[in-house]
């Protein structure tokens, strides 16, 4: 397959000032008419070449001409026109099938043909399943949009910009037509038909424009929409005071879908949303996933400029607008909620998916280089990574400094398309700082190491941390140079108290001394000087995680209880506590000495009894690193020995604490039976689940007679699901019947059964395999919904590695085949769940070996898609 590759960037030949589309629609066929106005660049002269994948060409006139077959060439997805010029109409026909379409790119149906409605997915190569188009972010048009459609088969019809009249037709049809006044690219096309209900909600901005904001869904679910009306009008004043961003039309339409390859889509003016993230009601949803419709229902919005007002000029440049906006997202959701618990969620989710992504087969920088397939690149190190890059910046400029950048960012490319460069200049120009040396964050991949070493001088009273640098190679990059990494850093006495800082070369009117501050190391080595240290202290390295490297630092485990103990942010001591985790882990890996286990386990119990203490951050301290992240520290992985260590650690913990101290706690939490949504209600039922979790561990035949009663008397979700994944987790006798009651009463409710699912695939090891397959063979599973794969198939290779990883390969071979099932029907999807396969290399020899030859068997199909042929390939690289 060809690699598009961003040295081979050229300024688009043929532009389009103007596209005028209507559709005909209908289930099985529908017809696009579109009229392009083009504009030459007079500087190249090349023909009109358009991009269209399985289009039937109707009808092609060239202003106003019918065109004779030999002016035009229509193969290998690009239409070639003869004779255009500057200011040409090109006008086609074309005719596509939605209900044939069960990649869900391009137009496609959602749900049954019967009741279902059509609606289109053009991000990121999706429009020329649509239409002829130079499907180009860097091709930016005005777009005048008419759709026409049985008014009883399709009540509701939308699509992006300001709507400019509707009417009747004859034979029982209707039309409505939309205009967008701002240019945009294609990949921002959206439009939605069907029998859909709504809610709205007026909104003035803070200069006063008058926006109409509308939610729809199927009539189902139009009474779960209310929180993301909430959420969406909290993150429209936000990023009027945060950033001062206004929205710019006159409507705001977002519509829930259950058939979505991803999460959302921002399309101008008509957002569309995986149900997942839109729908949200206390019976079906968890706290959790309250959060997540929070954070996409920003998120999408955020795009409204930061991606649509100011677009990428490539893809290659894919995180100016993700990256940016999930940093966006992540100061939204900091400032709803708890900024230290969303720091820890952010850096956990870092570790989980991205950290793991940068050291394997899949590696690749934020600004990847090459490509085969674009929709393979929307991955955890272009979006979280790439926010964490933002966040340096941001740290570097500061809040007032930052603030002025992305004025002039927006306001110097507003209507364009942009690229990282552009970035980083405008964000430098506007404070005089030459931001380019982050530049190579953006090129090069892996994580960094960062070591740091201390050295105290009591006859000087000086304390010398010597940082250096090291970023292993990666698949494609085996040579690295040295990053600017900014270190978030202060100095503890013994006594758990910040001191002063006074660092050499400072200026020395420097007023008085910070306890708080950064330094940048930004070459191999290089050495810190702080002065007026009365005895050796701790150092508190890279906080609030100020740069996103691996830190190794050669602590006594004492040191890290010191910081769990006493440091004031809830993110640092988090943080700690992580790293005397993975310290305890080795520990009983190693059979070789218990200091850092006896150290985090007596912290722990400490901080257990301390009633001060936010509950949610507790939970939080309770829950040592994943298997995941803890295999990412072996040499060679045994996913089951792994899983069976974490087990012992946490056992261990919760005889620390004690059973009877779990049993008190959990029943003082458990005295708070609401469903409300306030902080410290969610926080306590975030602790009530990890303490019932530790308690599983120490008296399982307690705790899941508390989890039975805790499933039968739950009042929300999330009581619901933390007691069935306990009794399910622990093959309870109790789960049986719990699940056979789940399965009844959310038969009809979506989101609840993909939750049936997933809970399922976290058996212990030997058995889960056995009920994957009577999953998939249940009546409620089917390949054709991404929801409903993931949660069976995604949750149980990405959260269950002892259930996937069998040493038999039995667990390769099932994912393998049913990859090639899924890659037949939806290409993007198979390419995104076969990424479970990553850190397969770094497996033992006996599931090396079986994990080789299932990824063998898998390339070695014919017809697999380039989606999943460039993952399965690098896998194999
Ligand atoms: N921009 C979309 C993602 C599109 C993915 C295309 N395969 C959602 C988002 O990041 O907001
Ligand atoms: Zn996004």
């Amino acid at each position: 397959p060809t690699l598009i590759r961003l040295n081979d960037y050229r300024a688009p030949a043929w532009r389009v000032a103007q596209v005028e589309l209507a559709f005909d629609l209908g289930i099985d066929t529908t017809e696009v008419t579109s009229r392009l106005r083009l504009l030459r660049d007079p500087d190249q002269h090349e023909p009109l070449r358009l991009d269209g994948e399985g289009l039937e060409l109707l009808s092609i006139t060239l202003d106003g001409e019918a065109l004779p077959e030999s002016a035009w060439r229509y193969a290998d997805h690009v239409l070639e026109v003869d004779g255009a010029n500057d200011g040409s109409v090109l006008e086609t026909r074309v005719r596509v099938q939605p209900a044939a379409n069960t990649a869900l790119e391009g137009l496609y149906l959602s749900g049954k043909r019967e009741s279902g409605f059509l609606l289109t997915q053009c991000e990121a190569q999706g429009f020329r399943h649509i239409t002829f188009f130079p499907d180009r972010p860097d091709v930016l048009a005005s777009y005048t949009v008419t759709l026409r459609a049985d008014r009883d088969r399709f009540p509701v019809l939308l699509a992006g910009g300001n709507p400019d009249g509707h009417g009747d037709l004859e034979n029982g049809r209707h039309w409505a037509r939309f205009v967008d006044p701002h240019p945009r690219p294609s990949y921002l096309f959206a439009l939605v038909a069907g029998r859909l209900q709504k809610i709205e909600q007026d909104y003035v901005t803070s200069s006063g424009r008058a926006v109409k904001l509308v939610i729809w869904a199927e009539p189902d679910a139009i009474g779960h929409c209310h929180y993301a009306m909430d959420a969406l009008e909290r993150s429209m004043r936000w990023d009027e005071q945060a950033y001062g961003r206004e929205y710019d039309l006159d409507v705001f339409h977002v519509v829930a879908t259950h058939d979505f390859n991803m999460g959302a889509m921002e399309n101008k003016g008509l957002n569309i949303f995986n149900a997942k993230y839109l729908l949200a009601d206390p019976d079906s949803s968890t706290d959790d996933e309250y959060r997540a419709v929070e954070a996409v229902v920003a998120h999408e919005y955020f795009h409204n400029w930061s991606g649509n007002r100011v677009t990428c000029r490539d893809w290659f440049q894919l995180s100016l607008k993700e990256g940016l906006t999930v940093f966006r997202e992540q100061q939204f959701s900091a400032d709803m909620n708890s900024p230290s618990l969303k720091r820890i969620e952010d850096v956990a989710l870092l570790r989980r998916a991205q950290f793991p992504e940068d050291a394997g087969p899949l590696a690749h920088p934020v600004r990847p280089a090459q490509y085969s397939e674009i929709n393979n690149f929307y991955t955890a190190t272009v979006y979280e990574k790439g926010s964490e890059l933002v966040r340096m910046v941001a740290g570097h400029l500061g809040r007032a400094g930052f603030r002025r950048g992305m004025d002039l960012y927006f306001s110097r490319h507003d209507g364009h398309a942009a690229t990282l460069e552009d970035f980083l200049r405008a964000l430098g120009d506007a404070n005089a700082i030459d931001l380019m040396p982050y530049l190579a964050w953006y090129s090069q991949s892996g994580t960094p190491r960062l070591t740091a070493r201390g050295h105290y001088d009591a006859a000087q009273r000086t304390y010398t941390l010597t940082l250096s640098q090291h970023t292993p190679p990666t698949a494609a990059q085996p040579q690295k140079q040295p990053l600017p990494i900014p270190v978030k850093l202060a100095l503890f006495d013994r006594a758990g108290r910040m001191l002063p800082l006074h660092l050499a070369g400072d200026a020395t009117s420097t007023p008085a001394a910070t306890t708080e501050r950064v330094v940048v190391l930004d070459r191999a080595e290089q050495a810190f000087v702080f002065h007026q240290v009365d005895a050796a202290p701790v150092p508190s390295l890279l906080r609030g995680f100020s740069a996103p490297v691996i830190l190794e630092c050669d602590y006594a485990p004492g040191e890290l209880a010191l910081l769990l103990r006493h440091d004031v942010d809830g993110f640092n001591r988090w943080e700690a506590g992580q790293q005397l985790a993975a310290r305890a882990f080795d520990n009983l890996r190693d059979g070789a000495g218990t200091s850092a286990l006896d150290a985090w386990c007596d912290a722990l119990a400490a901080l257990f009894g301390e009633t001060t203490l936010d509950p949610a951050l507790l939970a939080d301290l309770l829950t040592p690193p994943g298997e995941i992240e803890l295999s990412e520290r072996e040499r060679l992985v045994d996913p089951s020995r792994v899983h069976a260590l974490r087990l012992q650690l946490q056992e261990r913990l919760a005889r620390r604490i004690g059973g009877d101290t779990l049993l008190q706690r959990y029943e003082a939490l458990a005295s708070h039976t609401n469903r409300d949504l306030d902080a410290l209600s969610q926080a306590r039922r975030r602790l009530k689940r990890r303490v019932l979790d530790l308690l599983a561990l120490v008296d399982a035949d307690r705790a899941q007679k508390l989890a039975t009663l805790q499933y039968d008397n739950a009042p929300s979700m999330t009581d619901r699901l933390a007691a069935l994944a306990v009794l399910a987790r622990g093959n309870a006798p109790q789960a049986g019947a719990a699940l056979v009651h789940f399965r009844q009463r959310y038969a009809d409710s979506p989101l609840a059964m993909d939750k049936w699912f997933s809970v399922q695939t976290q058996l212990p090891g030997d058995i889960v395999l056995a009920r994957v397959r009577e999953l998939e063979a249940d009546s409620a599973f089917t390949l054709k919904n991404p929801n409903r794969v993931n949660a069976l198939f995604g949750a149980w290779a990405r959260n269950n590695p002892d259930g996937f990883h069998r040493p038999d390969g039995s667990g390769y071979r099932l994912l393998a085949e049913r990859l090639a099932e899924l890659d037949a029907l939806n290409p993007q999807v198979a390419a995104r769940l076969a990424t479970a396969f990553n850190g397969w290399q770094r497996l033992e020899p006996t599931r090396h070996a079986v994990a080789r030859a299932a990824i063998d068997a898998l390339a070695g199909r014919p017809g697999l898609s380039r989606n999943l042929t460039e993952i399965v390939q690098s896998m194999l690289h």
